[in-house]
């Protein structure tokens, strides 16, 4: 296995493990990783998933070696890394915890997860045009919308790596934590994530993940629909019954 799986409670810590190459990710292992979200995505139990690597590498990127020698058609019939949007697909919200470095398709792994937090050593970029091509997983169209055009053509024109406080200024990573504590951090907002109810986490995500695509006007009548349907589940039943009966909600009930 390219990675390791520990459930904490209601969290699964899901660690890249291919040190000697920095974590590269290569077609193995995000078989591996999405063939396990997609399995634990559907189990009530787990409520958060926090994805981290090592303290010196996330993830240095798709892995070179595998790619060098591919033609156009190898990559064409593969659909080279298409599988990523079955990673995107899982519903589960999922925390990157990032340390060191997230580079090309490590950065793109942490932007499609749904939160960032960097350690004070993290280190993002898009250093793909060194190697003679583009972000190929979303890189272009997910950190534009992140962090807006001019820094993106910035990044991806220089190739330049960006620390974790301009990665923060900058709104791609929404914490910066010191990098020793990184993982209990991100673990402790994963289980309060977690101790919410996991339909209202997975509709709340949805929702915000509309606002990359839709216009306002859209975007709010989605999130209106979404707010009314809510009230189908028992989850806002004690929710709210909790709240006027001075206790605290019990999201466990089905
Ligand atoms: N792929 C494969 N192996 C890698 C990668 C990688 N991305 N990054 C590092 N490694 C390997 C090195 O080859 C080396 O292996 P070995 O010991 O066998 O020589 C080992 O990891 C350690 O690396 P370094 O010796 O280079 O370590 P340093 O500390 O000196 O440098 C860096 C660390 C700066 C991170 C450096 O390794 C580096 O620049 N790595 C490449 C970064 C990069 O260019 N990433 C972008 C990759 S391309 C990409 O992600 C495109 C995605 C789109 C594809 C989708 C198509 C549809």
């Amino acid at each position: 296995m390219n990675i390791k799986i520990e459930q904490r409670k209601r969290v699964v810590i899901i660690t890249l493990n291919r040190p000697k190459a920095l974590n590269a990710l290569n077609s193995e292992l995000m078989r591996e990783m999405v063939s396990v979200m997609q399995k634990l995505d559907k189990d009530p139990s787990v409520g958060c998933f926090v994805i981290t690597g090592s303290k010196k590498a996330f993830a240095a990127g798709a892995d070179i070696k595998e790619m060098e020698n591919k033609s156009y058609m190898d990559m064409f019939h593969e659909d080279y890394f298409a599988a990523w949007e079955a990673f995107t697909a899982i519903r589960t919200p999922k925390i990157a915890a990032v340390s060191g470095y997230a580079l090309g398709g490590g950065c793109e792994l942490a932007m499609m997860c749904d939160i960032i937090y960097a350690s004070n050593t993290a280190k993002f970029g898009q250093p793909e045009i060194k190697l003679g091509v583009i972000p190929g997983i979303g890189g272009t169209q997910r950190l534009t919308k992140m962090v807006g055009k001019t820094k993106a053509m910035d990044l991806i024109l220089t190739g330049r790596l960006m620390n974790a406080e301009e990665a923060e200024r900058s709104g791609l990573v929404s914490r910066i934590i010191p990098v020793e504590t990184l993982l209990e951090e991100s673990v402790e907002a994963a289980a309060i994530i977690a101790s919410y109810s996991k339909t209202t986490a997975m509709v709340a995500r949805e929702a915000i993940d509309r606002a990359m695509e839709l216009s306002l006007r859209e975007g709010v009548l989605y999130e209106r629909r979404a707010f009314h349907a809510l009230f189908a589940t028992e989850h806002q039943k004690e929710g709210m019954q909790a709240f006027v009966e001075k206790r605290k909600a019990n999201f466990s009930i089905p």
